[in-house]
């Protein structure tokens, strides 16, 4: 998939006017009334000196005094926000009824962290700082419901921000799907340094992926860590109990591995499909499967992180 009409979105974007200084819990955003909602618009925002977009889907009976719990979800690689937001569904009401879908567009249809990226792991830090700010400011946010979910380069950024003390603090959980982890492999995954002991966090991963490979290795735009490695070292910084349950499901497909940590159950938790290849696990034909020559599968993603994300909520600071 190549980015196509981005200039197109521009076009119809509000501009938003420079995000300045970091808000915190900011509800300034509530009582403000939109139109159209029920349909994705997008924003413009000045971040480290460029102009950054995000489509933003309200739902259709937006209430704006009601305090809704937000989801992020970065697209993958030559992509925009426009088809992770159809290849996986999130903004249907059955996917949680109450919430706010946002879909950041990332630079040269990527994000940080591989070696072709157009943004610094910084900028793009720097970007959903400044995007959470604008957030706040235009639109009812529940601060302590906030989520980030991405597919594949954009599932590696999910695990980025999870690793930053600051930025990743304003999130309740997190949940990449067939990420491609550059920021967190076997050289690097001592420089992550999360918020807060537990981080809830849930990643799918398909046995059959060649392109970001379960067991790690060279991938397109860096070295990736083997999925197994990468549990164990978010079980270690989340202090889960060594052994973790495990369910097989599907005549043995898909493997549901959970953690408990600090008394939790389910902070850590992953989905491996065995027949699965590089795309968002959905029981429904989506564009992701049909890029990676894929079918549908057992499971769908949307489902099981929408339960996920509505179990946590961000602890006081
Ligand atoms: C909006 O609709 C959803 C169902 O999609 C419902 O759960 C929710 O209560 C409604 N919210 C408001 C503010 O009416
Ligand atoms: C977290 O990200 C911000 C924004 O890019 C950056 O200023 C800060 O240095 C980062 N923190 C760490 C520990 O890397
Ligand atoms: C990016 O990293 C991959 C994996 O190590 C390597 O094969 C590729 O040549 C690198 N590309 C660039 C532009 O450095
Ligand atoms: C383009 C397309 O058909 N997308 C579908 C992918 O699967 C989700 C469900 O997981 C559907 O909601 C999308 O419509």
């Amino acid at each position: 998939m190549k980015v196509i009409g981005l200039s197109l979105l521009a076009l119809s974007a509000t501009y938003a006017s420079a995000a300045a200084q970091y808000t915190g819990g900011d509800t300034s955003g509530c009582g403000k009334s939109h139109w159209f909602n029920g349909i994705t618009q997008y924003r413009i925002i000045k971040s480290s000196g460029v102009d950054r977009s995000y489509g933003i889907h309200l739902p259709s009976n937006y209430s704006k005094n009601n305090q809704y719990p937000t989801i992020l979800g970065f697209h993958g690689s030559s992509s925009i926000g426009l088809f992770f937001e159809a290849d996986t569904g999130l903004d249907s009401s059955k996917y949680i009824g109450d919430k706010i879908m946002v879909y950041p567009n990332g630079l040269g249809g990527a994000w940080a962290g591989a070696n072709y990226s157009k943004a610094s792991v910084q900028e793009d830090l720097q970007f959903v700082w400044d995007m959470l700010v604008d957030l706040r400011r235009n639109y009812c946010i529940d601060s302590a419901r906030i989520y980030a979910t991405g597919l594949s380069i954009g599932g590696g950024f999910v695990d980025t921000i999870a690793c930053n003390a600051t930025v990743g603090g304003e999130f309740a959980a997190f949940a990449p799907a067939s990420g491609s982890f550059y920021t967190n492999n076997d050289a690097n995954h001592e420089n992550c340094e999360p918020a807060r002991v537990p981080v809830p966090i849930l990643e799918f991963h398909g046995g059959a992926d060649t392109d970001v490979k379960y067991d790690g290795g060279e991938g397109e735009g860096g070295i990736e860590p083997a999925i197994p490695d990468w549990l164990s070292w978010w079980a270690q910084r989340n202090q889960c109990e060594e052994k973790y349950d495990q369910e097989d499901l599907f005549d043995d497909d898909v493997h549901h591995l959970s953690w408990t940590c600090n008394g939790q159950t389910g902070v850590v938790q992953h989905y491996k499909t065995d027949d699965q290849k590089h795309d968002w696990a959905s029981t429904e034909i989506n564009f992701s499967q049909i890029a990676a020559g894929d079918l549908p599968t057992h499971i769908s993603a949307s489902a099981i992180i929408q339960d996920f994300f509505m179990a946590f909520t961000r602890p006081e600071a």
